[in-house]
């Protein structure tokens, strides 16, 4: 059981962003130390001067709990244990009609409240360790869909108002009192570059991402999995990093359709060797490896999707995804500073590497830059007028690789000239320096026409040493 340390440091981290956030004391006796918190459900509130029992909590009801805990827990170092009602547990958490919370707060439209650590706003009911979040079960908000990570009331409700029992406020009035993201004027304010959108942070009160797709009415789907981008760095300053979250290899599939397992999420992956995939999807995927800068036009995140999707992920800080697949759309992969593979499978595919030293599988149509680094283009095939076109290709650095089982004799000696026409046997790759184009000619000097490999920057410096073979 934790005890409460009601002083949160103004301007702990000097990030415009976390310290806004982190407000309220905290569980643990110094910031970045973790704790043990107990839970509790069914507390008594006292409405109009009497104290009245809330609802007892569904089975349903407990595993929304139990999800939006564990969905903390996953990115910081706290632990939550359930204790029965009468244990005095650190957080109790209460379901109230609509009609006992109209009379609790006189003001309608108020989904959910809770206690900060040091007990702001004051709670009637609560002990010296024991804090308190409210919900407001009317159903126009308040069901079994809209409960489940990713509906309505598990993004927008139950886990902001977890977060504020954790010491985390608003993105306006927040830490130190009323200080705000920048340029964020209201609760109605999105703020510099758009920051205060859900998609950034669930303690918001907007919406995840209407800028990126139209506004979303369904309950059930299409709202927060789990906490943001924002939520996840400023809990770590006061508990942590769960530095055993998705240590091994993960495989993160991007929702493809609109329903149930549609919802925004922001991926804190601790380690191992990772890719973001919608390799099932038939819409245009957008995958962006990058993760939340906190700083910048981007700080809270960079967001990967499918077109029309409402749902998808963004990259918590500090956290390296490797990899990246798309699907039968024509795709926009972008990796980050670490050694990426990016695959844009079928279709007419955008790929950029960035820095570090990537791997990028040029399909048919695509478009490929490797950025920064010592990069390899992997070709699978002749594709003729579909070539795919390497933008930066810098000979001496990057590579082109050829797998030696789908390119017959390419492995042999003297398989490489610069030449528009094979004028020996052996002469299967013709690199036509001034128009940028590799052709492959599978019967060399036979009568067999070439075929066009991959297009390259006109008068590009590419030597056979610049093409290695796989297999
Ligand atoms: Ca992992
Ligand atoms: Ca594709
Ligand atoms: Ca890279």
């Amino acid at each position: 059981m934790a005890t409460i340390n009601p002083d949160s440091p103004a301007n702990p981290t000097g990030n415009p962003y976390l310290d806004v956030l982190i407000w309220g004391g905290s569980w643990s006796p110094a910031l970045g130390t973790g704790a043990d918190i107990t839970w509790s459900t069914k507390p008594l509130v006292t409405i109009d001067g009497v104290r009245e029992p809330t609802i007892a909590p569904s089975p349903t009801e407990f595993d929304a709990f139990r999800n939006a805990f564990a969905a903390w827990a996953a990115v910081c170092d706290l632990t939550f244990t359930e204790v029965a009602p009468e244990a005095g547990a650190n957080l109790r958490l209460g379901l109230l009609t609509a009609g006992q919370m109209f009379r609790l707060y006189d003001e309608r439209g108020v989904y959910g409240t809770a206690g900060l650590p040091n007990g702001r706003p004051d709670e009637p009911d609560g002990g010296p360790d024991s804090r308190r979040a409210l919900f407001n079960t009317n159903p126009l908000i308040w069901d079994d869909g809209s409960i489940q990570p990713g509906g309505y009331a598990f993004g927008t409700v139950i886990l902001h108002e977890i977060g504020h029992n954790l010491g985390l406020t608003h993105p306006f009035n927040g830490g130190p009192p009323e200080a705000s993201f920048p340029k964020v004027k209201n609760s109605e304010s999105l703020g510099r570059h758009g920051q205060a959108q859900g998609i950034y942070t669930v303690m918001t009160y907007l919406d995840p991402w209407p800028e990126g797709l139209p506004p979303h009415k369904e309950t059930a789907w299409g709202w927060q999995a789990t906490p943001m981008a924002f939520d996840i760095a400023a809990v770590q300053v006061l508990y942590g990093a769960n530095m055993a979250t998705h240590a091994g290899d993960d495989l993160w599939t991007l929702p493809d359709a609109n329903g149930a397992g549609a919802a925004w999420s922001c991926l804190w992956d601790a380690g191992g060797a990772d890719m973001i995939s919608a390799a099932a999807a038939l819409a245009d995927a957008l995958i962006d490896l990058r993760a939340a800068p906190l700083a910048g036009a981007h700080a809270g995140g960079f967001v990967s999707h499918v077109a029309g999707v409402q749902g998808g992920f963004t990259i918590a800080h500090g956290v390296v995804i490797e990899n990246a697949e798309g699907g039968a759309g024509a795709d926009t992969l972008t990796g980050n500073a670490a050694a990426n593979r990016l695959d844009g499978g079928p279709g007419a595919d955008r790929l950029d590497g960035r820095g570090g030293d990537d791997v990028l599988v040029a399909g048919a149509g695509d478009r490929l830059r490797g950025g920064g680094g010592r990069d390899r283009f992997v070709l699978e095939a002749a594709f003729e007028a579909a070539a795919p076109r390497i933008e930066d290709f810098a000979p001496g650095r990057d590579w082109l690789v050829l797998d030696a089982s789908a390119f017959a004799g390419v492995d042999a000696p003297g398989a490489f000239v610069a030449a528009r026409r094979a004028a020996a046997p052996e002469e299967r790759l013709l690199w036509d320096a001034p128009s940028g184009r590799l052709f492959w000619d599978a019967d060399g000097s036979g009568p067999e026409a070439p075929m066009l490999l991959a297009k390259l920057a006109p008068g590009t410096a590419l030597a056979a040493s610049d093409i290695i073979l796989l297999g």
